[in-house]
């Protein structure tokens, strides 16, 4: 069964769908979708994700959307190693920690918001970076509090879950745009652990093959 991932080197969403498939084993192709320039608004891309945002999966006879979505079918249907916790309570929480990032953090700094405020909102790069710190350093704070609590190696004990895979990329993605992360060494001692495991270490955006470093 052949199985594509449409990718982008430094797009924080695809990263957490690498770093699933990484952790997991599962072998994959990429096709490169360069955001810089545009690739995610071309019709061959709409025609089969009109939402114009990556990742997108192919596994098989099945075509998926949304990171999360990917990574709790992959979670499903290749489960070991699990990314969710089997307590409800427990699972709940991972989830939780996952949507704070994907839905609360990301999304106010995805690259078509920032190119939004600095062309029709008119703002300056040094105010739409401001946006950007401002954003990440707010939902930072909470997380951090929750590191603060965490009993073992990751967000949530000694094993990775799906918390911890939107984590790593958020965390890249903050010191590509130089928001202060030394104000936050809990979460930051997390993804130094993270990065230590070879299959995290693997989806980093610079081991990518469309990567320009
Ligand atoms: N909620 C979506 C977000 C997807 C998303 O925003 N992807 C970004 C890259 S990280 C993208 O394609 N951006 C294109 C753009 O902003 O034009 C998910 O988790 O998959």
């Amino acid at each position: 069964m052949t199985r594509t991932l449409y990718t982008y080197w430094r797009s924080s969403a695809s990263y957490r769908v690498r770093i699933a498939l990484a952790l997991k084993g599962l072998a994959y192709e990429q096709v490169a979708i360069n955001l810089a320039q545009g690739a995610q608004t071309s019709v061959g891309f709409t025609m089969m994700n009109p939402q114009g945002l990556i990742p997108y999966l192919i596994d098989g006879e099945i075509g998926l959307n949304q990171s999360l979505a990917i990574i709790e079918y992959l979670d499903e249907t290749y489960p070991d190693p699990p990314l969710l916790p089997a307590d409800p309570v427990r699972r709940a929480r991972v989830r939780g920690v996952a949507l704070q990032i994907a839905c609360d953090i990301h999304p106010l700094n995805n690259l078509r918001v920032l190119k939004y405020l600095k062309g029709e909102m008119g703002q300056a790069q040094a105010a739409v970076d401001t946006w950007y710190r401002h954003w990440v350093e707010t939902g930072f704070a909470a997380l951090e509090e929750l590191a603060e609590a965490a009993t073992g190696a990751y967000l949530f004990g000694d094993a990775v879950t799906l918390a911890d895979v939107c984590l790593v990329p958020q965390m890249w993605n903050a010191r590509r745009l130089q928001a202060d992360i030394a104000l936050f060494p809990k979460l930051v001692a997390i993804d130094t652990r993270l990065n230590a495991l070879p299959a995290v270490a693997a989806a980093r955006p610079e081991r990518q093959p469309d990567a320009v470093v």
